[in-house]
C-alpha cells in the first residue's frame, strides 16, 4: 500500500482520528565506498525513490504504537524510556526501539505517537530498509517533542542508536537517509560527520538489481559484518605499529592523509597475515576509488564510473570476501548487457548489485538481466521490486497533512 489516501484511511480506521503528519524516509544505494564507513573513511551513497512512509499523530503519554501495512510485520507498541527492553533478536520493532531509546537517552522524558506505516524498500537487500525505518521512527519524536536537533546531529545519534540491534554499523545509511538531495549522490565524511551533494549527471543512469538472496541483519550477514569490523581494527593496529614517524597518525583517515594507497598496500603486504592483508588492501583501495568516483561523476564519464564499479566488485569479492555466486553472476550479466560496470552494493552476502550505463542503455540492460537472471529463476513476478532504475532522491521529509 503506497497510496497516501489509502494509508490515511487505514490510520483513521485504526485510531479513530486522522493523522497529523507524514514522514517519508528513503532507502539508498551505495555507489562507492563499501565497508569503509565504519573505518571513518568517506563514502558516496545515493538516496533512491523507494521509501518508508509513516503517518503519525502525537500522544500526550510516553507510548509509541506503530502499525505496519506489510502483513509480515505485526503492530508494535512500547513505552518510551532511556532503557527499553528489546524484542527478541530479528524482530522489526527493534529498529523502532533503537531510535526511541537513543532519543530518550539524549533528550529525557518524551511524549509518544500513534502511527501507521508502509515501505516499498525491499527488506534485507542492501538498500538500507532498516536505517530508513529507524529514521522514520525518530522523526515523529523529534516533531512531537520539538527536540532541539539538526540533521547532522540526528544522523550521528541514529547511527549509534542502530547498534541496539546488534550490528556494529557505520554511519553512512542514516546520513544519506537524512541528508540527501534530489539529483545528487551524497559524499559523507566522518569524525566529525559532514555531508555534501555530489550531482549525478544526466548522462549516467544507475540500475539496481537484486540477487534474490536476503542478507539478514540477524543472521550470517551480521556475524560476517561484525567480524570484518574487528579485522579492520586489528589490521590498523598492526600497520600503525609499523609506521615510522607515527605522530598524529592513529586512524584510517590520518593514515590515508599521510600515505597513498599503493604505499599502504605495500606496507600491509609486509606486516599483515593473509586475511588481514586482503581486508586492509580492500579498505585503502576502496577509499581511493571514492575520490576517483567523485571526479568521474563530475566529468560525466560513464566509462570511468563503470571501471571503478568493476574494480570495487573484484576487491569485495577477492579481498573482502563478501560476494556470492549470484552477485558475481549478476555483475557479469550486467556488463554483458551493456553496463559500463557493476558491483555488489551494501554489506554483501546477498542483496543487490548497482550498475551504471548511459540512460539510453538502461532499458536494454534491464531486459538483458531479466532474460539472463530472473527468467531462469522464474522470478519475473513483481520484477520492478527487484530490478529498477534508481533515481537520485531527496532525504527524509516531514510534512503536515
Ligand atoms: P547494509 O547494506 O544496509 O547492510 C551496512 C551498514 C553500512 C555500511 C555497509 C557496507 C548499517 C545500518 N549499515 O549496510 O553502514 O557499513 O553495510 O558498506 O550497519
Amino acid at each position: 500500500m503506497t497510496d497516501l489516501t489509502e494509508l490515511i484511511a487505514a490510520f483513521t480506521a485504526r485510531y479513530g482520528e486522522p493523522p497529523a503528519n507524514v514522514v517519508r524516509a528513503p532507502g539508498r544505494v551505495n555507489l562507492i565506498g563499501e565497508h569503509i564507513d565504519y573505518n571513518g573513511l568517506s563514502v558516496l551513497p545515493m538516496a533512491i525513490q523507494r521509501r518508508v512512509t509513516l503517518l503519525f499523530r502525537p500522544r500526550t503519554d510516553p507510548i509509541v504504537r506503530i502499525a505496519n501495512t506489510q502483513k509480515e510485520f505485526s503492530t508494535r507498541s512500547f513505552a518510551l524510556s532511556a532503557e527499553i527492553e528489546p524484542y527478541p533478536e530479528g524482530d522489526w520493532g527493534n529498529y523502532l526501539k533503537a531510535a526511541a531509546q537513543a532519543l530518550a537517552q539524549q533528550f529525557g522524558a518524551l511524549s509518544g505517537f500513534d502511527a501507521v506505516m508502509t515501505s516499498d524498500i525491499p527488506v534485507a537487500s542492501g538498500l538500507s530498509s532498516s536505517s530508513a525505518l529507524t529514521v522514520a521512527a525518530a522523526m515523529p519524536l523529534v516533531e512531537v517533542n520539538r527536540l532541539d536537533t539538526d540533521r547532522t546531529m540526528l544522523a550521528e545519534l541514529l547511527a549509534r542508536a542502530e547498534r541496539y540491534v546488534g550490528t556494529e554499523g557505520g554511519g553512512m545509511d542514516q546520513a544519506v537517509c537524512l541528508g540527501a538531495s534530489e539529483g545528487a549522490a551524497l559524499r559523507v565524511d566522518f569524525e566529525p560527520l559532514r555531508m555534501s551533494a555530489a550531482p549525478i549527471p544526466n548522462g549516467i543512469a544507475i540500475v539496481v538489481a537484486s540477487s534474490l538472496v536476503r542478507a539478514e541483519k540477524s543472521g550470517a550477514a551480521r556475524d560476517m559484518y561484525n567480524r570484518r569490523t574487528r579485522e579492520c581494527r586489528e589490521a590498523l593496529e598492526a600497520v600503525l605499529g609499523n609506521v615510522k614517524k607515527r605522530k598524529g597518525i592513529d586512524s584510517y583517515p590520518t593514515l590515508l592523509a599521510k600515505f597513498d594507497a599503493a604505499e599502504l598496500v605495500e606496507l600491509g603486504d609486509t606486516v599483515l597475515g593473509d586475511d588481514l592483508r586482503r581486508r586492509f588492501r580492500h579498505v585503502v583501495s576502496e577509499a581511493a576509488r571514492v575520490t576517483r568516483m567523485e571526479t568521474a561523476l563530475a566529468a560525466g564519464d560513464v566509462a570511468e564510473v563503470g571501471r571503478i564499479l568493476n574494480e570495487s566488485h573484484a576487491s569485495l569479492r577477492d579481498d573482502y570476501a563478501v560476494s556470492t555466486s549470484e552477485l558475481d553472476e549478476l555483475t557479469e550479466l550486467a556488463v554483458a548487457g551493456g553496463a559500463s560496470g557493476a558491483r555488489l552494493t551494501g554489506a554483501g552476502l546477498g542483496g543487490c548489485i548497482v550498475a551504471a550505463c548511459p540512460p539510453k542503455g538502461a532499458e536494454a540492460l534491464i531486459e538483458s538481466l531479466t532474460e539472463g537472471f530472473y527468467q531462469p529463476r522464474s522470478a519475473t513476478k513483481d520484477l520492478d521490486q527487484h530490478l529498477f532504475v534508481a533515481r537520485p532522491s531527496g532525504g527524509t521529509s516531514v510534512e503536515p497533512l
